[in-house]
């Protein structure tokens, strides 16, 4: 009986983003790699915006001596933790934490609207032409509709009375 050796516990050896890395693009994923393979099983890696949103999207993955965490599309500037627990392969957990800072620019305008066509305020001018821009209101068609309806169940009121009177 004994501990094992220390050397037997597996380790993280790399990250990406590195610990500390400081980033003007956002990462699209966390990937943790351990000195040996790591167990598929109550992997938990939790990245942390600095609003303190979760931004890992899906379920973590295990592939060989890597752990990969996809991450939502990270808009904030500022410190990300990424917090990690695996089960070594000798069966014992690791955990530890990771860092990284975001430093986006600021939020951009768009400087060259003529550059982009295909923008959408055409359409959103067209999907609220009476300029009230409330979407409780009833759009003007919605009165058209009921107007046409009312016209023509009195058309058929009119049909039905003339039939009978025939
Ligand atoms: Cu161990």
């Amino acid at each position: 009986m004994g501990a094992p050796p220390a050397a037997a516990h597996d380790s993280l050896v790399a990250a990406a983003p590195e610990d500390g890395a400081v980033l003007v693009e956002a990462p699209e994923r966390v990937v943790l790699t351990f000195s040996d393979e790591v167990q598929d099983l109550g992997l938990a890696v939790v990245v942390t915006a600095p609003s303190g949103l979760r931004v890992t999207d899906g379920p973590v993955l295990a592939e060989g001596r890597e752990v990969v965490a996809e991450l939502l599309p990270l808009t904030e500037p500022g410190g990300y933790t990424v917090a990690y627990r695996v089960v070594s392969s000798d069966g014992h957990p690791i955990q530890g934490r990771t860092s990284f800072t975001l430093d986006l620019p600021p939020e951009s305008e768009p400087a060259t609207p003529s550059a982009q066509p295909s923008a959408p305020p055409s359409s959103a001018a067209a999907v609220a032409p009476s300029g009230t821009g409330d979407p409780g209101s009833s759009p003007p068609w919605t009165w058209v509709a009921v107007g046409g309806v009312v016209v023509v169940a009195a058309l058929i009121a009119v049909a039905v009375a003339r039939s009978r009177s025939a």
